[in-house]
């Protein structure tokens, strides 16, 4: 293992053990019994209530079992939400499903080894309907476990529901015929606890850039995470994809032989009026009619697209989650699936929880760049959501530094090592100063600078409290926002060097 594997690898076995132990117990709400002898019906599970901390960003994982059917059977559909104690969805620019995955203890995943992925969801919300006939076996005795982030944007706390409406086939007493499918997990970043990367603006081609195939070097010495070689022959079923604001599509492709097939594209539908900036999104799945024949030793490769035009995104995502039947028969060769690859079904539309697009006039922060120059400065603190100084809430100045020089960002909200409140420096162009929202502000600044979140606790931290702006910054006024509480905004001035 190299050096930064071996570190990256203490990280993750430390966040994992830190976090089983800290996670809150959360206990079943409902659990509904399935009535044996009929056809599919949909079943509300929850977890929670899941005790969120102001501006939480936490990877957690459940404790105790999850809510799941009492009796053996097919699931057929899943369908994602988040609750509050209401019974309302959250607005996303306030708290939000980062993720979730539904993980089954009791099965080996077919990518990764280990536990089976078997379901995930991000804020695009994407519900799992497999097509008639086919069906992912449930044993009442599995164990399930949720891996879960939620983000909460804002300096309040929140007590949240994870729920999922299985489609649900009891076995007793059930005589049509059902073909057994099996999860097979894709991602450009398989492996990791968090895989993610970043998009740098401008990088790519025609403002468009392709993980990991763009990327310089994405897997280092490792194996390229985002193929995998089918074991075994069969029928694909259904496909969707998974991405984050800025992601375009997810494409997968099978290679044979020294050839290579396109055979679906998960396409992002944006109602988003800014454009592929937000989670106002819906990701394409496969339609009824698409089957995919793939033979042992055939390649599955996921790639994934990013807007790269106006903006940098951060911690980016691109996973595409597929249904195999093995050893069946049926579906099209990857050769002649063409055709269809492009052939998606949309699981929603525009969900009212996406309504506060933001970048609207906000009557108390000021365009930095109409500001004075305060006094030079070698140090701005970042306390209780404030940058300071630099913070433009009701700023009347701008700090200063000269050319060649850095300031030093110190975040003191969370504390050296351990669990916190984790913030960013993340550029975004002047005026930065709109209201926030989904879509507003967004890392679009023509010179990008990103700290990562600061923070000592694993993934997704940085695994450090400090940032320094970099040295080589041209003299002009540059504004910044938090990338986890969306609402801090800051700036900071580089003048000639005296
Ligand atoms: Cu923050």
């Amino acid at each position: 293992m190299s050096n930064d594997s071996l570190v990256m690898a203490r990280r993750l076995t430390l966040v994992l053990a830190v976090l089983i132990a800290v996670c809150s117990a959360a206990v079943v709400v409902i659990a509904p019994k399935a009535q044996a002898g009929t056809a599919a019906q949909v079943l509300h599970y929850e977890y929670g209530p899941i005790h969120i901390d102001a501006g939480q960003n936490t990877i957690q994982f459940s404790s105790g079992q999850v809510a799941k059917p009492a009796v053996d059977g097919w699931i057929v559909g899943i369908k994602p939400n988040i609750l509050l104690p209401d019974n309302t969805t959250p607005r996303v620019d306030v708290i939000h499903l980062h993720h979730a995955v539904w993980v089954n203890l009791s099965r080996t995943d077919s990518t990764r080894g280990g536990p089976q992925r078997f379901f995930a969801a991000g804020e695009e919300k994407t519900a799992l309907a497999l097509p008639k006939g086919y069906g992912y076996p449930y044993v009442a005795s599995d164990s399930w476990l949720l891996n879960f982030m939620i983000h909460d944007l804002v300096n309040q706390s929140f007590d949240v529901r994870i729920t999922y409406d299985l489609t649900f086939i009891p076995k007793a007493g059930y005589t049509k015929p059902i073909t057994d499918v099996t999860p097979v997990w894709m991602d450009v970043q398989n492996g990791d606890l968090y895989p993610v990367f970043n998009v740098y603006r401008g990088r790519g081609t025609n403002g468009q850039f392709t993980y990991p195939d763009q990327a310089a070097n994405p897997y280092g010495s490792s194996a390229p995470k985002n193929q995998f070689t089918m074991p075994t022959g069969g029928t694909f079923v259904w496909a969707g994809g998974h991405l984050h604001p800025g992601g375009l599509w997810d494409d997968l492709y099978v290679d044979r032989g020294g050839q290579s097939a396109h055979v679906f594209r998960s396409t992002a539908k944006y109602f988003e009026k800014a454009g592929p900036v937000s989670w106002d999104v819906s990701l394409g799945v496969t339609k009824p009619t698409w089957k995919l024949q793939v033979q042992t030793g055939d390649v599955l490769r996921l790639t994934t697209t990013y807007d790269s035009s106006q903006h940098s995104w951060y911690e980016a995502m691109g996973i595409m989650v597929l249904w195999f039947a093995p050893n069946h028969s049926g579906g099209t060769d990857p050769s002649t699936l063409a055709a269809a690859k492009n052939q998606v079904h949309y699981t929603h539309g525009h969900l009212a929880e996406n309504d506060n697009h933001g970048g609207l006039a906000d009557p108390d922060l000021r365009d930095p760049s109409t500001l004075p120059s305060g006094p030079n400065i070698t140090n701005i603190a970042i306390s209780n959501y404030e940058y300071s100084p630099g913070d433009l809430d009701l700023a009347t100045q701008v700090p200063t530094v000269q050319q060649g020089h850095s300031i030093r960002f110190t975040n003191a909200d969370a504390p050296s090592s351990g669990y916190g409140t984790w913030h960013s420096i993340t550029a975004c162009a002047l005026p930065c100063n709109l209201t926030t929202g989904i879509a507003y502000p967004t890392a679009n600044a023509l010179i990008g600078f990103d700290s990562g979140q600061l923070g000592n606790y694993g993934a997704p931290t940085a695994g450090h409290l400090t940032w320094d702006t970099p040295t080589d910054l041209p003299p002009g006024t540059y504004a910044f926002w938090c990338r986890v509480h969306p609402f801090m905004r800051g700036a900071f001035r580089v003048v000639p060097a005296t």
